[in-house]
């Protein structure tokens, strides 16, 4: 009995001695070398980052604690261990066993700071013993924890311990968007992209702290969204694309679960049915939609501007009546855009008309209404909001009604625009857009758009040259991330050649993620593979 006991004690103490053996051991070894929190590669740049030299150690010690009682916390908390596990294999719990277990502990809370008052305002605070992540909102938190798994060091360091170290400068960030709006379309219309494909560009999107993903669901080459009550949209509609493939369609089911898992990443699905122009492949579907007085056919080509809706015809509009319900039931996001560009064989007075009919059906349906700029024109409600692609005209009217405007001039912004004439893909028509000229130019301040008629920004891209993922990363990457910097930092803290060495060493995280971006010869591209010595620290 007694030795039993003895046993016993011993072995509880063996325990003991070894857990703070263990912890010991950890705390004299961990001899970082300086580093600089300022200096990191983080894209957006956040707004404030105080450096402070030291580093906290990631390791198999680490953990995850967060505010449990406020909603989606936990759920950001295990975004971001699947994050580290991703990026260094470590398994770190979530909210799971006792805190004086654990070492290098990761808090994410939830914090009424009127500090943290704005939309997706967080804080970091990393010191050599733990990280806190302070955020009013869980969209704050999620946006920090982006921040956070840019400066966890690529490679791990393996001479600080006898396991892998990976480094996270120590320091305070203080960040929030200056857009509330900060968004990338794709166009799922003139090539389909399915869902796997939406879901890695969602990926992509988030890690930047994009917030709004703009879906181009139809247009005269195809119709792209499951509608119950209107079958023929897809079954006809939808087995067409640009060059004669077969298209394809999201099903509901498809397009709940596309919103869903935007949703886990914080983004916004906008949905656009483009209307009352790039309307063939519904005519060809449904042909009494038909206003252009031709017959309509199936059509692969590029050129636009030939379809139209009949725009005096109530069961057009009782047809776009149950779109929009369907549509609108499937989207929690408050927008719904109905395109209403290039309509060039709609008649002037009916496409007011038309604008000003739809724009009560997605107010009826609890949407508010985007439009391309060519909206405008319509006598419609400040609460909608145009989107600026073409026309200062236009986007002056939008300012005369209080309109909101989303800015996305081609010149600058559009994704589909060829870098340079060498360009694998895309068009030229508004220009070539290299990666400097796509980061250097000042949305805030662009053809006399007041600031605060400006809701945000977008990055368009549209699909006529594109029908694969690697081809739509080759567009989008890496113009996609300067634009991400040009909606979230303010304009007094961009600066082409310091964001040219950030996103050149955006390179190990675009290859790990197998992006097919184009390699500018701008950037002097980092290679993806670093033992922890050779990480640049510029
Ligand atoms: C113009 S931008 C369009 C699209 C094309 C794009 C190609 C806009 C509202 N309309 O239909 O796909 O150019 O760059």
């Amino acid at each position: 009995m007694k030795s039993t006991l003895i046993k016993s004690l011993l072995f509880s103490l063996g325990i003991i001695a070894f857990l703070s053996c263990e912890t010991e051991k950890k705390k004299r070894v961990l001899q970082f070398p300086t580093t600089n929190l300022a200096a990191e590669n983080m894209i957006p740049k956040p707004l404030k980052v105080i450096a402070a030299e030291g580093g906290f150690a990631l390791d198999r010690f680490s953990a995850i604690y967060t505010s449990e009682t406020a909603t989606g916390f936990e759920d950001v908390g295990g975004f971001l261990a699947e994050k580290i596990k991703a990026k260094t294999n470590l398994d770190i719990p979530v909210n799971s066993g006792p805190q004086e277990n654990r070492e290098g502990v990761i808090y994410i809370n939830q914090s009424d700071s009127l500090e943290m008052n704005a939309p997706e305002a967080y804080q970091l605070h990393i010191t050599t013993d733990s990280v806190i992540l302070n955020a009013n909102t869980v969209e704050g938190a999620f946006r920090g924890v982006q921040t956070l798994r840019q400066i966890i060091s690529e490679a791990s360091n393996d001479t600080l311990a006898d396991y892998p170290v990976w480094t996270i400068p120590t320091g305070k960030i203080i960040d929030r968007p200056s857009f509330e709006y900060r968004g990338s379309m794709l166009d799922v219309a003139r090539h389909f992209f399915n869902v796997e494909d939406v879901k890695k560009y969602i990926d992509l999107l988030a890690y930047y702290k994009y917030n709004v993903l703009h879906l181009h669901l139809t247009d005269d080459q195809g119709w792209r969204i499951e509608i119950k009550s209107w079958p023929k949209l897809t079954e006809i509609g939808g087995s067409t694309e640009v060059g004669g493939e077969a298209g394809g369609f999201y099903t509901q089911e498809d397009y709940k679960g596309i919103v869903a898992y935007a949703a886990k990443h914080h983004i916004t699905i906008v949905p656009e049915v483009d209307m009352p122009g790039h309307t063939n492949a519904a005519s060809v579907s449904y042909p009494f939609l038909n206003g252009n007085g031709k017959t309509p056919e199936l059509y692969e080509g590029m050129k636009v501007g030939f379809s139209t809706f009949d725009t005096r015809k109530d069961t057009v509009y009782q047809f776009i009546d149950d779109v929009v319900r369907e549509i609108a039931a499937m989207t929690p996001g408050p927008y719904f855009h109905i395109g209403g560009d290039e309509s060039h064989v709609t008649k002037k007075n009916d496409y007011i008309y038309f604008v000003e009919r739809v724009e009560k059906i997605v107010q009826k349906h609890g949407k508010r209404m985007i439009g391309w700029d060519e909206v405008a024109t319509a006598d419609i409600d400040s609460t909608s909001i145009a989107q600026f692609w073409a026309s200062t005209e236009n986007a002056q009217l939008a300012v005369e009604k209080g309109m909101k405007i989303i800015m996305s001039p081609a010149k600058k912004a559009y994704l589909d625009m060829q870098y340079d004439t060498l360009s694998k893909h895309g068009l030229h028509w508004a220009a070539y857009i290299p990666v400097d000229t796509a980061y250097i130019w000042t949305p805030e301040e662009y053809e006399g758009i007041p600031l605060e008629n400006i809701l945000g920004l977008e990055a368009p891209l549209w699909s006529e040259t594109i029908s694969n993922i690697d081809e739509l990363e080759y567009l989008a990457f890496p113009r996609a991330i300067g634009y991400s910097e040009l909606s979230w930092t303010p304009r007094e803290n961009r600066d082409w050649e310091n964001y040219k060495i950030r996103l050149a060493n955006q390179a190990p995280f675009l290859d790990r993620m197998n992006v097919q971006y184009y390699p500018s010869p701008l950037i002097d591209w980092k290679k993806s593979k670093y033992t922890y010595e050779e990480i640049p620290k510029d």
